[in-house]
């Protein structure tokens, strides 16, 4: 039987999943939607056909619509009254990154979700179900570079809206492999610092950019990541982690090499929905599979804390030129 989902914010993504879960995944069926842009959600309705109620508000959405699970794919400042909604009428939730704005505000959701002893939300980190992450987990776990001691990674975006700010940098693109190096690693973060390159005259006034984040990781890890917003060039995420026995390289995605007019060359996807579709696909089927299971396996409200006090000292160290500690609290056993 199908599930049935509704969901909250018909933006980018959230019309996006629409579409995948619509026209590509199976055991669910999109049954509500809302926005408050309530001509976004029509939109969305319309365009793929679908039978769906148009709620006025996310609450009605939730207590109203009938539904197993709720996506929340709103802005991220939104996400934690929706997901704390949803828990409280037990439906499960599959959150888009970050899974709140603030440290406490994942707290918060993890305690409810501890209080309930029960997993109802995954967080939209779909890192971990990109081929080319789980095969460089799988060749630093056989051993193949020998124990890891660096990564040199980067996330450059071809380009960002002038309300991209300094602090998004960390918060809405660095989130990203502040949450994929713990799990390539399996390791923690103790200390981060970032240093400002000299500006590119493309960044609009409200962002520096480029920036380096280093990281060190508990078991000394270092790490170094290049956040480029405005590198024009294309969509790129690279990351290397150098073992003592070796070097292993995150997979180029796959495109066609084509040679002419005296040049060889492939074409480079421009952002991260071409870059990262298989991997969306992926992590919202496994999300059907976890409701259908009435057990979720995918990124937890946990790995969404633990983003969050990242987060959190990235953006200090921004501010203050120094090395800034992160201190994560310790593990409940319920994620274990
Ligand atoms: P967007 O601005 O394109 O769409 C967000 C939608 O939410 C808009 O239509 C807006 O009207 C609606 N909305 C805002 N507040 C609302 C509320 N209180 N109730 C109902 N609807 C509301 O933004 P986008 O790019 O789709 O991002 C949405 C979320 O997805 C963000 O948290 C973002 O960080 C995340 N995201 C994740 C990505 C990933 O790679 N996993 C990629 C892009 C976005
Ligand atoms: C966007 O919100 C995402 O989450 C993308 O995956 C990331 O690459 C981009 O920088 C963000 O703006």
């Amino acid at each position: 039987m199908n599930i049935k989902i509704g969901i909250i914010g018909t933006g980018t993504i959230g019309a996006d999943h629409a579409r995948r879960i619509t026209q590509i995944l199976t055991g669910a069926e999109i049954i509500a939607l809302t926005d408050v842009n309530l001509t976004q959600a029509k939109k969305v309705k319309t365009n793929l056909g679908l039978n769906a109620t148009i709620f006025e508000d996310g609450h009605s959405l939730i207590t109203k619509g009938n539904i197993d699970a709720v996506l929340v794919t709103s802005w991220g400042d939104t996400h934690e009254e929706y997901v704390l909604a949803a828990m409280r009428a037990g439906k499960y939730v599959f959150c888009e990154k970050p899974l709140a704005t603030t440290t406490q505000s994942c707290q918060n959701i993890v305690d409810a979700e501890i209080s309930l002893s029960k997993r109802l939300v995954q967080v939209g980190f779909m890192r971990s179900y990109d081929f080319g992450y789980k095969m460089l987990k799988d060749i630093i776990y056989k051993g193949d570079i020998g124990t890891p001691l660096m990564i040199h990674a980067a996330h450059r975006n071809q380009s960002v809206s002038e309300n991209y700010t300094t602090p998004m940098v960390i918060h809405d693109t660095l989130i990203h492999e502040l949450d994929i190096f713990r799990w390539l690693l399996n390791d923690e973060y103790v200390s981060t610092q970032v240093i400002f390159p000299r500006k590119s005259s493309y960044a609009h006034s409200k962002v520096t950019d480029p920036q380096i984040v280093l990281l060190e990781t508990r078991q000394g890890v270092r790490i170094d990541v290049e956040l480029f917003v405005n590198c024009r060039y294309g969509y790129d995420i690279q990351c290397a982690v150098v073992g003592e026995e070796g070097v292993a390289n995150l997979p180029e995605p796959q495109t066609v090499t084509v040679r002419k007019k005296a040049r060889l060359g492939n074409k480079l996807l421009v952002n991260w929905k071409e870059r990262f579709i298989n991997s969306y696909n992926v992590e919202l089927q496994d999300f059907i599979k976890g409701v259908q299971a009435k057990k979720l396996m995918g990124p937890s409200s946990w790995n969404g804390l633990a983003a969050a006090v990242s987060v959190d000292a990235c953006v200090r160290a921004q501010k203050s030129g120094q090395i800034e500690i992160i201190k994560l609290p310790e593990r409940p056993i319920f994620y274990r």
